[in-house]
């Protein structure tokens, strides 16, 4: 049986995303970053990085959300795009940028918009720069187009996903006024069953919602070295 160590948030939502689609048999194990779960000793020895998601089979351990996307997608023949060396291209190449740029960009404008203390113009101005730059690259390729790779739904267009679920929480309310592209991609995937059953995840187990000192010391465990 395959566990899913989850949170409701954009890496872990992608690998979910992919399960349902492929109706593949799953049993989610909760991990409440908020709790500080992801530091037992227990989840690190599933994903020494101490993040969600992480995912095992059996005897396989996995980590890092995309790194469970290609590994889902061999081992099930889903969502792989075609076998041509044009395809596989494509779908390597987008896939990285997302893991590389789109992910880490947005997760640093949405800790520099909602969680640095001050001052962090500076900072906030190059990540929010940054993930709208990856996001226009991303508009212009969908230009004309359903998918990120070729003529089919992929992992590439799932990891995606998981991200542009967020884009006005990382760059603001109006983010999708210039990315009429995105938002179109974003609304297709959105209206798919597989999607709607991962949207319920959230409630289907408690996780904190307070965002209290406990959830800093949790979440961001760099601060300690500010105060000693
Ligand atoms: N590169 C990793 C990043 C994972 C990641 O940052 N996960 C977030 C949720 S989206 C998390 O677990 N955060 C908890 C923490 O940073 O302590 C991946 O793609 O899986």
């Amino acid at each position: 049986m395959l566990r899913l160590y989850y949170h409701p948030s954009p890496n872990p939502a992608k690998v979910a995303l992919f399960l349902e689609e492929a109706a593949l048999e799953y049993e989610v194990v909760p991990i409440d970053t908020r709790k500080g779960e992801q530091h037992s000793a227990e989840f690190l020895r599933i994903n020494p990085n101490a993040k969600t998601p992480a995912l095992t089979d059996g005897a396989a351990t996995v980590f890092d959300s995309n790194a469970i996307l290609l590994y889902l997608a061999e081992k099930t023949g889903r969502f792989f795009g075609k076998h041509t060396p044009e395809d596989r291209g494509a779908l390597y190449s987008w896939l990285m940028f997302v893991a590389t740029g789109i992910g880490p960009y947005c997760g640093q404008a949405v800790h520099f918009r909602h969680f640095a203390p001050e001052p962090k113009t500076y900072a906030l101005n190059r990540y929010d720069f940054e993930a709208q730059r990856h996001w226009k690259i991303v508009d212009a390729h969908l230009e004309g187009r359903e998918f990120m790779v070729s003529d089919e739904y992929t992992i590439v267009d799932m990891a995606l996903w998981g991200w542009a679920r967020v884009i006005p929480f990382a760059l603001g309310p109006e983010a999708f006024a210039s990315l009429a592209n995105v938002k179109r991609f974003l609304d297709a995937i959105n209206a798919r069953p597989a999607a709607m059953r991962v949207e319920a995840l959230k409630t289907a187990h408690t996780y904190k919602t307070e965002f209290d000192d406990d959830a800093k010391k949790a979440l961001f465990p760099q601060n300690a070295r500010l105060t000693a």
